[in-house]
């Protein structure tokens, strides 16, 4: 194991990258068999980037995430049971079933929700890093956003507010080269993301999405220098979209050679693959599988005995409100 790794961290982030892809195949699963409505954009092969990010955080830091958000959901730490609640809709959901697929939230713990708003998780990551300044306090808070959202204008609005007052944002592009059917070289001049920044004075870097020791080590280094006062940070992983935008997708205009290789290289399988070199068995990696599948089968028995709200219930939302 290289020098600045430990075990007891690898074998944490690859049960997470799992939990993250099971939840995944199985919430398609259940939304095929008509159990979850609205729509579904599945996070699996962008694994790396929540968990190498979320590694790298601590529990009093903010997220804010994207419609694509499970997977940020579980690397920040939610209860897969009341995740697959709030896809089902039921009451036992981290939003009581009313927020859905795009819109987990978990405010008490530093989870300031997915959203279906594409770009809208910057301005609401910059003012909690505002508040968190103005207050004294320690915290970070890391913004996901898609390729597609760095073409927003709350994307660059929210650099140059960041960057104006040294907020400690830390910026994550999940570069996954489409934004529904549009891919990134339609929709760009300067392939390299990070470089946004640049004209704000904020600095980034781009890594290999893939690779979560990759991510994990960006991040521990930006989080120190944000944490420490230098103001807010740009980390770019490059990844791909495994499937197409959401289940409803076959995301036919995707080049099936470029696919091949995202495939090949997927984020679960380089892992392994580096885990395999330096000291796991495959015992212990089975181990780890097995016990994400229980999680995840607990989750969904979890969800499905759960109760819906009833029509008092929602109302009562609905009044409040
Ligand atoms: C402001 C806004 N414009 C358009 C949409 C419709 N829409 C939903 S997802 C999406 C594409 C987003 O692409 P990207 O940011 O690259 O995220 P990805 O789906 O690749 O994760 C669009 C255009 C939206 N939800 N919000």
């Amino acid at each position: 194991m290289p020098e600045k790794l430990s075990k007891t961290i690898v074998k944490g982030m690859y049960k997470t990258m799992c939990t993250i892809r099971r939840f995944e195949e199985e919430g398609v699963r259940l939304y095929r068999q008509g159990f979850i409505r609205g729509y579904y954009h599945p996070y699996w092969g962008e694994e790396a980037i929540a968990v190498g990010i979320c590694n790298a955080l601590s529990e009093d830091d903010y997220l804010a995430s994207t419609h694509r958000g499970h997977g940020h959901c579980i690397a920040w730490g939610a209860d897969v049971d009341r995740m697959f609640a709030e896809l089902l809709g039921k009451k036992t959901g981290f939003c009581s079933g009313l927020g859905g697929s795009m819109h987990i939230a978990d405010v008490t713990k530093g989870n300031l929700g997915a959203n279906g708003i594409v770009g809208s998780g910057v301005p609401i990551a910059v003012g909690a890093a505002m508040g968190a300044k103005i207050r004294k306090e320690q915290k970070v808070a890391t913004v996901f956003v898609s390729d597609g959202g760095t073409n927003i204008g709350s994307f660059s609005e929210g650099l140059n507010l960041a960057a104006a007052f040294k907020l400690p944002v830390l910026f994550v592009i999940e570069n996954n080269q489409y934004a529904v059917s549009t891919p990134i070289e339609d929709s760009t001049g300067e392939p390299l993301l990070y470089k946004r920044g640049l004209g704000y004075g904020v600095s980034g870097e781009r890594v290999d999405g893939n690779n979560v020791l990759e991510v994990y080590e960006a991040a521990q280094k930006a989080v120190k220098n944000i944490r420490s006062g230098k103001g807010p940070y740009i980390i770019e992983g490059l990844t791909f979209r495994q499937s197409g935008h959401h289940v409803n997708d076959p995301g036919a205009y995707m080049p099936e050679d470029k696919l091949k290789y995202y495939l090949e290289n997927d984020p679960i399988k380089v892992c392994k693959k580096f885990m395999l070199a330096n000291e796991f068995s495959d015992q212990e990696i089975e181990a780890i599988e097995e016990e994400v599948k229980t999680k995840i089968k607990k989750g969904i028995d979890y969800a499905k005995k759960s109760e819906e709200m009833t029509e008092a219930e929602f109302m009562k939302f609905v009044e409040e409100y």
